[in-house]
């Protein structure tokens, strides 16, 4: 019997732990014996997307390829995981077309750019405000928030949630919807 495919599609800004999130969701939905599979942004820049860089109409091929391919792994039965950046709303409206009904589900992180441009893991940011990078998402470049997202994640008291309670917030949603 086939596991009910769908994608999660996290988007946010860079340094706000969308990888940290799908990674830690992976790996919970894999302990409960479910098929998971991660579509991170920047580990497919590497490969499939190796001939696309930051201009709009490229990060806009960039999430088509990917929900492609997502919608693929949930057409085989699986939870695909995808973390991008994904700024533009019209782009991650048509990777929820290409998919049935509620299974595409958006989850927000929605953590201030205050917070990960204070996380800078890459100093990514410090690059961007020294104009040494040009169109860094949330310095010089939009980002556009989910306007009817399925799961928003914020900080509760000024702490940004755990890994875990990010992710948990995330499982509660699927076993709700059926997918687990
Ligand atoms: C945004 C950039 C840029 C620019 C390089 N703007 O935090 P990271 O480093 O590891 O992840 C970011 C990654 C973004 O790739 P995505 O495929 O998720 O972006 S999009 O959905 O917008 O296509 C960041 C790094 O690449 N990076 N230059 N100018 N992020």
């Amino acid at each position: 019997l086939k596991q009910k495919g769908c994608v999660v599609w996290i988007t946010g800004l860079s340094g706000s732990g969308k990888s940290t999130l799908a990674c830690t969701l992976g790996r919970e939905l894999h302990s409960r014996r479910k098929l998971a599979y991660v579509l991170d942004g920047d580990n497919l820049r590497h490969g499939l997307n190796k001939d696309l860089a930051f201009s709009a109409q490229d990060r806009t091929e960039n999430i088509r390829r990917v929900g492609e391919v997502a919608k693929l792994f949930a057409d085989a039965g699986l939870i695909c995981i995808a973390s991008l950046i994904s700024p533009y709303r019209r782009d991650r409206d048509s990777c929820r077309a290409m998919l049935p009904d509620a299974s595409f589900i958006e989850v927000f992180l929605n953590m201030p750019l205050e917070v990960c441009e204070s996380r800078d893991p890459k100093g990514l940011y410090k690059l961007a405000r020294a104009g040494k990078i040009k169109g860094f998402t949330g310095i010089d470049d939009p980002y556009e928030p989910p306007l009817n997202c399925e799961i928003e994640i914020k900080q509760e008291e000024g702490s940004c949630p755990s890994p875990s309670a990010m992710a948990g917030q995330v499982v509660s949603y699927l076993e709700e919807k059926g997918f687990l």
